[in-house]
């Protein structure tokens, strides 16, 4: 992929960047002995691409009234999300040694008054609502910015959600953008024993929005389905993201456990080992 243009901190490529945000998850859930690790790693190549090449936001400015919206409706993997904030400078980096721990301003679910963070989150199916409502007055204000909001596949379980869906395309709200960390497991079992989401990308075309499937994991795929919104006049749009849950951690990968486990002793030595390379 071509990075041209993307620096940050140091790190010269998107997948740098990703690793790097990896690493900060697994510190953050271990320090605090969290859950919610497989949650974040689904979601950090995604959010490092909306952040490092699509969003835009003022870490200087943090409520800046002409800024992109970012809704993290999954609000249980906020790790991912604090750790891309703090190193683009919305707060210190020294924030994140906190997280989930009691005091803290990091909160184990993403809270509004952190700078940068839009919505709090993590009483799922509320995200896309808000994101919607957010959306229309855009539309009534004539404002060009758009909002993006990130939900999971549990979500899509919610009545909240479906109301969203339904209400987003009578308004026209071609400046919303639903994207759907498919991973395939929810916290307790897999989608398809909990509820089977199939036919997914039919569903949300015949609530009328225009909808592409990814990898979610391919930073060039993930930056051409950003840049194209909006992909039909007048409509909002879906990216339904297929990631792994653990995604980046062999021993994570595609694995129920790691919904509440923490990465402790052993198991946090191998997980930065391998994001390191050493294995
Ligand atoms: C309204 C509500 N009910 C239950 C929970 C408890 N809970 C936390 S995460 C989760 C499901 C996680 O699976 P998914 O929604 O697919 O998110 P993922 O971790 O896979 O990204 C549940 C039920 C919650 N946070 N909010
Ligand atoms: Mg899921």
């Amino acid at each position: 992929m071509t990075d041209h243009g993307f620096k940050i901190n140091g790190l010269i490529s998107i997948s740098e960047f990703a690793t790097c945000i990896r690493k900060h998850c697994v510190r953050m859930t271990n320090r605090a002995n969290a859950s919610h690790i497989g949650s974040s790693l689904s979601i950090v190549d995604f959010l490092a691409v909306l952040y490092g090449k699509i969003l835009r936001v003022d870490p200087n400015r943090p409520d800046w009234p002409d800024r992109d919206r970012f809704v993290l409706s999954k609000g249980h993997g906020c790790a991912a999300l604090y750790a891309i904030l703090a190193e683009y400078g919305f707060f210190p980096l020294s924030w994140l040694d906190t997280y989930y721990l009691d005091g803290s301003r990091l909160a184990g679910h993403a809270t509004h008054s952190i700078p940068g963070v839009e919505v709090s989150t993590g009483s799922l199916g509320h995200g896309l609502p808000i994101a919607t409502g957010m959306a229309l007055a855009a539309k009534r204000d004539g404002k060009p910015y758009r909002i993006y909001c990130l939900l999971s596949d549990g979500e899509c379980d919610a009545g909240s959600t479906w109301e969203s869906i339904l209400f987003a395309p009578q308004h026209k709200l071609d400046n919303l953008v639903a994207i759907v960390d498919y991973n395939k497991i929810q916290s307790l079992g897999r989608v398809k024993e909990v509820i089977d989401l199939d036919p997914f990308p039919e569903k949300w075309q015949a609530f009328r929005w225009a909808v592409r499937e990814i990898n979610g994991h391919d930073f060039d795929a993930i930056e051409k389905a950003l840049s194209e919104i909006p992909y039909e006049r007048d409509k909002p749009s879906c990216i339904i993201a297929h990631t792994v849950k653990g995604k980046g951690i062999s021993f994570m990968e595609d694995d129920l456990l790691w919904h509440y486990k923490a990465p402790l002793g052993e198991d946090f030595n191998r997980a930065l080992a391998e994001l390191d390379g050493r294995k």
